[in-house]
Formats: C-alpha cells, sequence, structure tokens
C-alpha cells in the first residue's frame, strides 16, 4: 500500500529531473508579457508563478491535477488532498492511513481554547480562527528541524508533518469557535473512525437526522479545496511560506486574505445580500424588485456579492454543483428559491449596468456569472447554519488543504523565495516616454 508519505517520495525525485530539464531546455523562454494596465492591474492574467495542483480555465472552470471539478465532486475531503499533492486518487488503504492521521492528531492544545475563549465576544469568527492556527505555531515541526539543520531536499518531509497536523486540527477548532462565538455550549471532540467531512459536521453540533449535512460538508470541503495559485489566498501562503516560514505562519496569513470582502467573505455578504432582498419584498421577489435592488446596490457603489470573477468568464461549476445539491435536497427552501431567482436576473442586470459603466468611461464587468459564493450560504442556511459571519470558516478549513497541498510541493521542488521587481509609476512613465 502506497501512503501519502511513501507516494510523495517515490514522486518527488522524478519531479525535481523533470524540472531540472525543464529549465536547461526552456529556461530562458517567455511565457507572459506584463502591459501597463496588468502592472496596475492587480496582475491580471501574468504568467510568472508555478501551480500544479489545479488549473482554473476562464470557460471551464476549476480543474484538479487535469479533472474537471464536477466530474470528482463524488470525492470526500481526504481524497481531494492526496489528490492535489499526488495527482492520484488514494486507493481504500491509503484513504484509511490518511483518516488514522488525521484521528491520530485531532486533539487541539488546551492552550488554543483558553485563548478562543478569552476574545473579545464580537471577534470574527476568521480572526478567532487565524488567530488560533498562529498560536499553534509552537508545533511546527519544520521549524524545530530547521532549527537544528535540516537539508534543502528533506524540507517536504516536516512540511507533510505540519500539514496533516494542521489538517487534523482545523476542522476542530473551527467548529469549536462556532460553539463558542454563537453559544452552542463546548466544543466537541473529534470522533476516531469517522471520515473528515462527517466529523466536521458531527462537531458543529446542528441536528442531522438524514445524513445530507455531512454530505453538504463533505461536497463544501471538496469545491473550496483549492483554485490554482494566483488567488488571494494561495498567493499570500506561497509567498509568506517562500521565505520559509513554516505552515502556522504562512495559512494563517493566507486565510487573512480569505478573510476580505472581494475573496472568501463574499460568502457572508452573498447571504446577508439574500436576506436583506428577502425582508424588503417579503419573501421570494419578482423579476422587477429583483432588478430594482440590485440596481440600487450597483448605484450606490457596493457589488453585488457572489457574482464576478478575476478569472473564470462562465458560470463556476462550483456553484452549479451546490445550485444541483440545492435542487435535489431543498427545492421548496425560499432562501435557496431566492438564490434561484437572483441566478435568473441579476447576470442580466450585471450586463447591463456594464454597458452602463463602460458609456460613463469605466471598464465592463469582466463576468456577470455565479462565483462559488453565490449559492453556498443558502444551502448552510437551510441546515440551521445561520450565522453566516461564520462562513468564510468553512471556506477556510476547506481552502487550507490546497494551501498546505501547494506549501509542500514548492519545499519539494525548492521553490526560491518570491521577489518580483516593482517600479514606479514614474519609471512606468518615463519608460513610455523613451518608446
Ligand atoms: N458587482 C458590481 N461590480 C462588479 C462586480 C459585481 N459583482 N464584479 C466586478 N465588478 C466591477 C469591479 O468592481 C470593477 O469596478 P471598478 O473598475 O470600478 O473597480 C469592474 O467591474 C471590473 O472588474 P472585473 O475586471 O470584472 O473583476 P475583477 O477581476 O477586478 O474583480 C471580483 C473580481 C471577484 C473581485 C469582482 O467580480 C467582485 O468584486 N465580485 C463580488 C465579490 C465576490 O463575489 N467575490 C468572491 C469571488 C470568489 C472568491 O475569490 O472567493
Amino acid at each position: 500500500m502506497k501512503t501519502l508519505q511513501k507516494l510523495l517520495a517515490e514522486i518527488i525525485p522524478q519531479k525535481r529531473e523533470e524540472l531540472k530539464k525543464l529549465l536547461a531546455d526552456y529556461g530562458d523562454r517567455k511565457i507572459s508579457e506584463v502591459t501597463v494596465q496588468q502592472a496596475f492591474g492587480g496582475m491580471r492574467g501574468v504568467k510568472a508563478m508555478i501551480c500544479d495542483t489545479s488549473v482554473v480555465e476562464p470557460d471551464k472552470g476549476l480543474i484538479v491535477r487535469g479533472r474537471p471539478l464536477l466530474e470528482i465532486k463524488h470525492l470526500w475531503p481526504e481524497e481531494i488532498f492526496f489528490l492535489l499533492l499526488t495527482g492520484e486518487v488514494p486507493g481504500p488503504e491509503a484513504k484509511l492511513a490518511l483518516q488514522h492521521e488525521f484521528d491520530r492528531a485531532s486533539q487541539v492544545p488546551d492552550y488554543v481554547w483558553r485563548l478562543l475563549r478569552a476574545m473579545p465576544k464580537d471577534s470574527h469568527p476568521m480572526c478567532m480562527l487565524d488567530t488560533a492556527i498562529l498560536v499553534m505555531e509552537r508545533e511546527s515541526i519544520f521549524r524545530n528541524w530547521y532549527d537544528r539543520g535540516l537539508q534543502k531536499e528533506d524540507y517536504w518531509i516536516p512540511m507533510v508533518g505540519d500539514a496533516l497536523n494542521i489538517l487534523a486540527k482545523l476542522p476542530v477548532i473551527a467548529a469549536g469557535i462556532y460553539r463558542i462565538r454563537y453559544d452552542k455550549g463546548s466544543p466537541m471532540s473529534w470522533t476516531h473512525g469517522l471520515d473528515y467531512g462527517a466529523n466536521f459536521a458531527n462537531m458543529l453540533g446542528l441536528p442531522d437526522p438524514t445524513g445530507s449535512f455531512a454530505q453538504l460538508m463533505r461536497l463544501y470541503l471538496n469545491f473550496h479545496a483549492d483554485h490554482e495559485g494566483g488567488n488571494v489566498s494561495a498567493n499570500v501562503c506561497h509567498t509568506v511560506g517562500s521565505s520559509l516560514s513554516d505552515a502556522y505562519y504562512s495559512v494563517s496569513a493566507g486565510l487573512n486574505g480569505l478573510a476580505g470582502p472581494l475573496h472568501g467573505l463574499a460568502n457572508q455578504e452573498c447571504l446577508k445580500w439574500i436576506l436583506e432582498l428577502r425582508e424588503r419584498f417579503h419573501g421570494t421577489p419578482t423579476t422587477e424588485q429583483l432588478r430594482e435592488f440590485a440596481f440600487d446596490t450597483l448605484r450606490s457603489g457596493q457589488v453585488i456579492p457572489g457574482y464576478g470573477h478575476a478569472v473564470l468568464r462562465v458560470a463556476d461549476p462550483r456553484f452549479t454543483g451546490f445550485f444541483e445539491f440545492g435542487q435535489e435536497h431543498m427545492p421548496n427552501d425560499p432562501v435557496f428559491q431566492t438564490v434561484a431567482k437572483v441566478f435568473e436576473v441579476v447576470p442580466k442586470v450585471l450586463e447591463e449596468y456594464s454597458t452602463e459603466r463602460v458609456k460613463a468611461g469605466k471598464s465592463p464587468i469582466a463576468n456577470c456569472w455565479p462565483n462559488v459564493d453565490a449559492g453556498s450560504g443558502a444551502l448552510l442556511y437551510h441546515y440551521g447554519l445561520t450565522e453566516f459571519p461564520y462562513y468564510t470558516v468553512l471556506f477556510s478549513v476547506s481552502r487550507a488543504m490546497g494551501m498546505l497541498a501547494q506549501l509542500i510541493l514548492n519545499r519539494a521542488m525548492g521553490t526560491p523565495i518570491t521577489r518580483p521587481k516593482s517600479v514606479s509609476t514614474e519609471w512606468v512613465r518615463a519608460q513610455m516616454k523613451k518608446m
């Protein structure tokens, strides 16, 4: 049986040789150019970093190790982590071995609970989560080994240990934050022998008589795990990790980026927007009411959360997957029906608004379709998880898998410290005059 560690030990030397050859053969060839617009515009579309765990195709969405997301939506979170790291779906024995690793490492140090309980009552759940990860930095195996002297080619080995320790504790901590922050009772423990998604669902403590909430959690943790390397959370985690800060520093930093309303926090914003919409019109609005509400949002200078994307140019397959789950499990749920109505109306509103923007000399909205955050909140709400400031924590438990897989691979491949060249606005102006 090939455990995660055994398989990695086999793959990594091969990948290093392949990379050495690629760089020797093509190291001086160009893969991208940068326009002035891109340099000032968040580097959109600039190809200047490597990520092998997944790619996002503008017209297809997320592809994990060559597999389109909707074709692997049945995989459980532990299988997704294995796939991200190795490119292979684990067989039953390797999957069980990974589950045992999580069982072994799931105990959360007591100081984490003391710290979380001491935090101000109005702390955002994301701040609680990131603080909890950061305070556990003293547990880092990487840092410990590094301080004692570690060969560069072995960096990845303690990184796997750190990753498994973080991933095992994350659902316990995240569920504990839910219970502490929203007065739901004491944090609950990890159940040995239960899978990752069902364990998380169970520790949140919400009733789940049919097991469909656990099913949603498996899907949720699968869908949010990775979205190639350039998104804020993955990119920040990568940059921090590139200085050999350990996984605790790096993951906490990446999740601080996820906590922004243009990134992961959009799922909380999105449900808030849907609930305000329902409140204004006392239920699911008509098309005209919804258009009015959406235009009010846009003309007051706000974005419609859950719509648009920096890379995607079609409806996000993650939205499609969640939408299908809703159609199967809660077709008559009023909040879900509002999400469906928004999906019917908002893309057209955004297209019209984009035309108005262009007439006013502004840039168009590049993508009017829903992203991952447009529908997931309604599903959580249906199962009684109504505290929407908590939603980005769920996203985080999942995104940690992608960030950690990318970190391990970067240490394995000896990726150097990130250091792009910045230039001043004056330099750009002077440079353009010379052309
Ligand atoms: N509502 C209103 N305006 C929008 C919009 C939306 N949903 N999406 C884009 N725009 C606006 C942008 O704000 C930008 O306006 P300014 O030039 O005035 O600043 C303009 O359209 C062009 O933006 P873009 O090229 O289409 O998109 P960007 O790559 O700059 O931004 C994103 C992408 C996701 C930040 C943006 O679409 C947005 O703010 N969406 C709403 C928030 C959201 O759902 N975020 C979650 C994304 C998924 C994730 O990462 O978790």
